[in-house]
């Protein structure tokens, strides 16, 4: 009889209790388990699992067995994991009553799911709705295919098992294979230890898909991996300092079917602390920088420019101190310095800006002929450049650095107005192409 309203049905199903507990113990009771079955449209839908070595996906199967048995056996319908990993599940109820779902795994192979431990789940199940969940394959469980069943069963008034009878509902067998488990890897290598970073290398293992892999401040392995990775390499450059970390990596043998975790623990190095710089000696054409040391550090790197940018790099010295020549008189430096503690772990660059001396003798620094008059000078300074072609740029700074006037010429002749400039010595560099003069003159 079809589209009974539940109240009937209920009626119904009570006078058949007193039946309803004569299940037998065959093995994998396959008969009494229904006085009506799934006919009536109290079925199992559809019924899939993930996480698996093999994964089962049985859609859309409605009332299989119509029969008062109710029954099917998938047999070609396997989940394969092994201990240590979890099966997901997934139940969805048919689209006309809601059910009662149960689930089952004969973990010992003895024909029945009266075990310790082998009902995994029940609860209720709304009229097409679907239930999921999650169950580890328990230690000690041996190798070899175990029986997995999901049961649906409308409207119990007693205690629902494996076997009882009941009026409506199905019942679906699959396997539940649990094989060797994914291997782990065989180590795990921590190099490059920085203050913030470090590299991961391990052996790769057969067959892997990938790896799963973490680090974090926990001895105790992640649930999941931050991260993964198809190479036998990793690398992680967003640590703390002098900070105990655990490496946690698993082999990844299929789609959520992972080994058991392999840990390997390691320590940051302290911050790379950047030098403290001391300018020693400054001449018309170099400065002289030392610095204390650093007591992690393996090198220092430092550069002179005359662009404000840092550089990407210095130049390297394992000394503590250094003496940078060739460089142009009465002209602003900027001195950067900073500790190397290992690969690419830097410390911050340390700054200051040096002026060089201005020559004591023109003739120490003229590489052109100019003739500049007069000196002293107090209103208009002329600059004759007899050699003069092309653009030239004619600089006049004080003598901390400060550049007070500045003007391109593309004549010989050249004449600045310095009548409101302050009394005092200034520094004229005339620059034409890489030829640059310099000199002092006196405005009065
Ligand atoms: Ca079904
Ligand atoms: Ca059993």
């Amino acid at each position: 009889m079809k589209n009974l309203c539940p109240l009937v049905r209920f009626a119904a199903f009570s006078a058949v209790l007193l039946a309803g507990t004569l299940n037998s113990n065959a093995q994998y009771c396959t008969t009494n388990l229904y006085l009506t079955g799934c006919i009536d449209d109290d079925y199992i839908q559809s019924f899939r699992t993930t996480g698996g070595l093999t994964n089962i996906t049985n859609y859309l199967t409605g009332c299989s067995n119509t029969t008062t048995a109710a029954y099917t056996y998938y047999s070609a319908h396997t989940h394969t994991t092994s201990v240590g990993n979890s099966v997901n599940y997934s139940l969805v109820n048919g689209p006309v009553y809601a059910e009662n779902y149960y689930l089952f795994v004969d973990w010992n192979a003895d024909g029945d799911f009266t075990d310790a431990g082998e009902t995994i789940a029940s609860g209720a199940v709304a009229i097409g709705d679907s239930v999921t969940g999650s169950f580890p394959v328990p230690a000690g469980t041996s190798l070899g295919t175990k029986r997995m069943r999901a049961r649906v069963v409308y409207n119990p008034s007693s205690t629902v098992t494996a076997c009882s009878q009941a009026n409506y509902g199905e019942v679906e067998d699959y396997n539940l294979v649990v094989t060797t488990p994914c291997d782990p890897p065989s180590s795990a290598t921590i190099s490059n230890i920085a203050s913030t970073s470090a590299d991961m290398t391990w052996p790769a293992v057969s067959g892997a898909m990938g790896y799963d892999w973490d680090v974090t401040t926990s001895p105790t392995p992640p649930t999941m991996g931050a991260y993964n990775s198809t190479t036998t390499t990793a690398s992680i450059a967003t640590l703390s300092p002098a900070t105990i970390y655990y490496f946690h990596l698993r082999t990844q043998c299929a789609a959520g079917y992972y080994s058991t975790w392999v840990t390997q623990t390691f320590t940051t190095l302290p911050p790379c602390a950047p030098p403290t710089m001391t300018i020693d000696d400054i001449t018309t054409n170099s400065i002289k920088i030392s610095w204390t040391p650093v007591s992690n550090a393996v090198n220092y790197e430092y550069s002179v420019l005359t662009t404000t940018p840092p550089p990407p790099s210095g130049t390297s010295t394992t000394a503590l101190s250094a003496t940078i020549s060739s460089l142009n008189g009465a002209t602003k430096y900027y001195v950067r310095l900073r500790s190397v503690c290992g690969a690419s772990s830097y410390s911050t660059w340390q700054f200051k800006q040096a002026f060089t001396h201005y020559p004591t003798s023109v003739d120490e620094f003229n590489e052109g002929s100019l003739h500049i008059y007069p000196t002293p000078a107090s209103d208009v300074l002329t600059i004759e450049s007899p050699e003069h072609q092309g653009n030239a740029i004619v600089q006049l700074t004080d003598v901390s650095g400060r550049m007070v006037m500045e003007q391109e010429t593309n004549t010989p002749t050249t004449t600045l107005n310095i009548s409101k400039l302050q009394p005092g010595v200034y520094i004229l560099k005339h620059m034409q192409g890489s030829a640059v003069s310099i000199h002092q003159i006196v405005k009065q």
